[in-house]
């Protein structure tokens, strides 16, 4: 029986996938392209958190360094998700492919060639790029040698990058966005990937005698000088090509109160606030929120604030806001979470969990969404969406039933969202192939519509085999949205 939804998806809907290049790419030190800071990063798994280590040692297995091998893959890959019926690929340029060191006097061009290559093969199979100007990859000198994204250095390199792209790709690509999940770097889980800001704690240890935590001061500075960068992005993408689209990437947290205790309500609300609000007030309004004076009074924060920053700022506002969604959260006025916490909240005692201890809220998304555009009136993308899953290959596939149900429910949701008036252009669900997990390291926490023959440790022949979800997800393409029934 097939589950209708018809007349909910505009024509036009970007109906996608995910991925990134950390993640996704290998070739780590191939032609030219210099070390990032998750090169760095070794594989883990749920009890055994990655390590960051100071040198690349033969010790240690680093899962980006081979990732699924899209390097070498990228003509069959997008051939497949052709096949799939994608109109959009959302993937991410790594910034240390085209300046190496970050701050090199000339980008490199076997960098610039490749992705030139991968965005004409996506062009020439009906595919609009979706990009990433950078996710969780910073070149590791300027991780190393300034300090990451503390250091206000960095606002100059990343616009010279910017500037760079626009311009190789004008015409090529005209949707992007500029930082990942940008909004981690309010809690000190994005103190390393999001800001590179050495050494970091969190799920992420630093392999460091030296460790100490950055204080929060510097890691919202790092913060508001990363927001100042992507303004800059945003005004030069419109002049350089009228024609692109800039939006923001959010981790879309949703906190619900533990229970309807007034402080539990209130935590809720402040949980928003910091984990959302700051930094897409930012981006979307072009102004740091209302509240945020106090907020940095009372947490010790003191910014240094550049001449023209909130100029800036106020005039690179984004054209739609791009975020992802996996799971929602409880919040608890008991609970001492604020800016210096690491955890994502309290799990709701209602909601089933991944094997990862994700919760599975599809109705949450439903919900951010309006409580997104009620407040924002912006288009909104959907840019990750996903569950990661063990999984067993049989019978020449993988039959991922898991899957389907997850994304037809979020899928659902986003058509009630849809019909509910929210403005939501795409879809971009995690991920368009089984690539390397960004939290543990591992390659068996599989998301995937391919399935990639290679394990934890990079063995494996790395040939590609669509899942029964790709063939549903194909079905969905096709009748854009109208069923979401179970055709293979
Ligand atoms: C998002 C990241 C992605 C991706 C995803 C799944 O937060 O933007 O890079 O990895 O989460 O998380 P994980 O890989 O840890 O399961």
């Amino acid at each position: 029986m097939s589950e209708k939804a018809e007349g909910q998806f505009p024509e036009g809907f970007l109906w996608g996938a995910a991925t990134a290049a950390t993640q996704c790419e290998g070739a780590w030190d191939r032609d030219g392209k210099g070390p990032t800071i998750l090169d760095h990063a070794t594989n883990g798994d749920r009890e055994h958190p990655r390590l960051i280590t100071s040198e690349v040692s033969e010790d240690y297995f680093y899962p980006s360094h081979t990732g699924c091998e899209q390097y070498d893959h990228y003509e069959e890959d997008v051939e497949l998700f052709a096949q799939m019926g994608l109109k959009t690929y959302r993937m991410s340029i790594s910034w240390a492919r085209i300046f190496p060191n970050g701050d090199d006097p000339e980008p490199n061009r076997a960098g610039i060639e490749y992705y030139r290559r991968l965005f004409q093969k996506c062009r020439e199979c009906g595919i609009e790029p979706t990009v990433t100007m950078t996710h969780y990859d910073m070149p590791w000198n300027l991780a190393k040698n300034y300090g990451g994204w503390a250091n206000r250095d960095l606002i100059d390199l990343f616009v010279r990058y910017a500037r760079t792209v626009f311009t190789e790709y004008k015409g090529l690509v005209t949707r992007w966005l500029t930082f990942n999940e940008l909004n981690f770097s309010t809690v000190s889980y994005g103190e390393f990937v999001t800001s590179g800001i050495l050494p970091r704690k969190g799920h992420i240890i630093m392999v460091d005698p030296d460790a100490t935590r950055a204080d929060v001061s510097r890691r919202f500075q790092a913060l508001h000088n990363c927001l100042v960068a992507a303004a800059k992005c945003v005004t030069l993408a419109h002049r350089i090509d009228p024609a692109n689209q800039v939006g923001c990437m959010m981790c879309g947290f949703a906190f619900y109160p533990l229970t309807c205790k007034p402080a539990d309500v209130a935590a809720a609300q402040r949980d928003m606030e910091i984990w959302d609000y700051y930094c897409m007030d930012a981006q979307v309004r072009g102004a740091y929120p209302y509240w945020a004076p106090r907020f940095w009074r009372e947490h010790g924060i003191e910014l240094e604030v550049g001449e023209g920053d909130l100029e800036a700022m106020r005039a690179g506002t984004v054209d739609f806001i791009g975020f992802s969604y996996y799971r929602t959260d409880c919040s608890s006025g008991s609970m001492a979470q604020q800016a210096g916490g690491t955890d994502f909240g309290m799990p709701n005692p209602e909601l089933q969990k991944t094997d990862w201890g994700w919760t599975i809220d599809p109705d949450g998304l439903r919900w951010l969404l309006n409580e997104l555009y009620s407040r924002y009136q912006k288009p909104m993308m959907i840019v990750e969406n996903g569950i990661g899953e063990y999984e067993d290959f049989e019978d020449g596939t993988v039959h991922d039933q898991a899957r389907i149900e997850f994304l037809r429910a979020h899928i659902k949701a986003m058509g009630e969202a849809l019909e509910d008036g929210v403005d939501v252009i795409g879809y971009t669900p995690w991920s368009a192939i089984d690539i390397v997990s960004a939290g543990t390291g591992e390659f068996k926490k599989r998301y995937g519509f391919i399935h990639v023959d290679a394990d934890d440790l990079g063995h494996g022949t790395y040939v590609r085999t669509p899942k029964d979800s790709f063939w549903w997800y194909r079905h969905v393409i096709e009748t854009n949205g109208a069923d979401l029934g179970d055709v293979r």
